[in-house]
């Protein structure tokens, strides 16, 4: 029974005694291409993590998780191409209150003279507001409930820099607050005379 099995397994050999060499090499190339293949393995495996760490950088903007404090629903804008022709040019940011508590929007202001910064809150408007030194931030303590929304306006004068004004420029306000860090709101230009 045992020696036809073993046969039946090595194929044209007959004889018993031929058919543990087959048997050995088959074992010897089993073990060589597991080998192999555990190789590529570990060799994915280990090519696998340099890929990875550039993720966590993702997460590092300054938005607040939402559930969480004072959220923007942008933190950065683009203007693109503009002309200091043609004056100045303004944005909006909202803010939502996205936590559970009230919040206070304590001061606002902005990284440059040429740009001032205002809060919309309903009807009222507190600003524009400019750079700390260059004009004074009074403090304003404006309350948002939970889920309740204000808009940052941001104005900014290409001209006010003169002709050294002409490229890209990026400037940044800041919200000071009573939930969080300071929320800062980015914006980008390209400017042309
Ligand atoms: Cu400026």
């Amino acid at each position: 029974m045992m020696a036809k099995s073993a046969s039946a397994k090595a194929g044209k050999h007959p004889n018993p005694s031929a058919v543990a060499p087959g048997v050995s090499n088959n074992r010897k190339f089993i073990i060589a291409a597991g080998v192999v293949i555990l190789g590529i393995g570990i060799a994915v495996v280990a090519a696998m993590p340099k890929d990875k760490p550039a993720e966590p950088v993702q997460p590092a903007r300054a938005e607040a998780p939402s559930g969480t404090g004072l959220s923007a629903s942008e933190t950065s804008f683009n203007f693109g191409s503009i002309s200091m022709a043609a004056g100045k040019v303004t944005h909006r940011f909202r803010l939502v209150n996205a936590g559970a508590n009230p919040l206070e929007i304590q001061k606002i202001y902005t990284s440059c003279m040429c740009t001032t910064v205002a809060l919309v809150k309903g009807v009222r408007q507190f600003g524009p507001f400019g750079m700390p030194g260059h004009t004074p931030i009074p403090t304003i303590n404006q309350t948002l409930a939970p889920g309740e929304r204000a808009y940052v306006e941001v104005e900014f004068d290409p001209a006010a820099h003169g002709p050294a004004g002409v490229g890209p420029i990026e400037r940044v306000v800041t919200i000071e607050n009573s939930a969080q860090p300071p929320l800062q709101l980015a914006f980008s230009a390209q400017v042309r005379p």
